[in-house]
């Protein structure tokens, strides 16, 4: 069945992941990150992408997890059922993943955009962890990754206070990796995937595994995990290719081997 709430497209090597409810301010109910998690797989399986490119329209990139379909929710179904654990797999996808955010990024949103690598951030992107007001807290990672990525004082009052934060701000605090006007905001994410895409996506694969690592273990650690998959790029073809590229001043042409 194709998907309803989301489109998917290819531009190039690029995949893209359009969340598609503008009733709902694309609010994440279960169907949509199904169709979400469905398709990064689908991305995951095909060569010829590199990259990944999530966004939303420009009034939400997502306005939160869907808070009607999670109403009625008991602990012990949300507890057997592992509601929502799914979205993981995001996080887990291991192919870079852009995020081009425009308008409301609350809630799950919020934690969606935080699961990706790079994050570009529409003039127009208020981010926000609101979900105190509506009784619970941020349960896709919001607690955890706003406080690695902006430091504590931050994460918490997003977090306590559930006030958002605009894109001037969330740049400043590091949260974005680009603030951009309203128009540019696709194509610069299209450009920095593309950026992303013409390089060896063996080395690509392996910097976002070792970027990450710097999140979950020591400074000694994460830098033996580092010397160690750099020494291992030394077995692919792209290495050779890409330092006989350089040196006889030719583009080099990968293959991902
Ligand atoms: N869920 C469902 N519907 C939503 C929604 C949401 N999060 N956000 C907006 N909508 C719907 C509104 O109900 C409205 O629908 P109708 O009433 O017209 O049918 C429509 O979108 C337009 O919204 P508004 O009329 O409210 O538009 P405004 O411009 O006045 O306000 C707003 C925009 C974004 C400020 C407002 O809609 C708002 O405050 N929305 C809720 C934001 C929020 O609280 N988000 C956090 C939700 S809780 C987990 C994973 C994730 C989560 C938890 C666990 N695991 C993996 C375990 C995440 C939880 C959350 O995100």
């Amino acid at each position: 069945m194709p998907p309803c709430h989301i489109r998917i497209e290819t531009r190039g090597r690029i995949g893209w992941i359009t969340l598609n409810r503008p009733e709902a301010l694309n609010a994440l109910n279960t169907a949509m990150m199904g169709e979400v998690c469905a398709a990064l797989d689908g991305f995951a399986a095909a060569r010829e992408v590199a990259c990944v490119v999530i966004t939303g329209s420009e009034r939400a990139f997502a306005a939160g997890a869907d808070i009607k379909e999670a109403m009625d929710r008991t602990f012990p179904g949300t507890f057997m059922e592992d509601f929502l654990g799914f979205w993981e797999r995001v996080a887990g996808f291991r192919k870079p993943l852009v995020a081009a955010v425009s308008g409301y990024a609350l809630g799950g949103g919020c934690e969606l955009a935080l699961m990706c690598d790079i994050l570009i951030a529409s003039e127009t992107a208020r981010f926000g962890l609101p979900e105190g007001k509506i009784g619970v807290m941020p349960g896709a990672g919001g607690t955890q990754r706003l406080a690695r990525w902006v430091g504590k004082a931050k994460a918490m009052d997003l977090c306590l206070t559930g006030r958002m934060m605009d894109a001037a701000e969330a740049e400043r605090a590091g949260l974005v990796s680009r603030l951009v006007a309203p128009a540019d905001l696709l194509p610069v994410a299209q450009e920095a995937a593309e950026a992303v895409a013409e390089k060896s996506q063996v080395a690509m694969m392996m910097t976002k595994e070792s970027v990450n690592r710097a999140f979950e273990t020591s400074l000694a650690e994460g830098l033996r995990f580092e010397r160690r998959v750099f020494q291992a790029l030394f077995a692919t073809r792209d290495q050779k290719e890409g330092m006989a590229a350089f040196a006889a001043r030719r583009p080099p042409i990968f293959e991902d081997r």
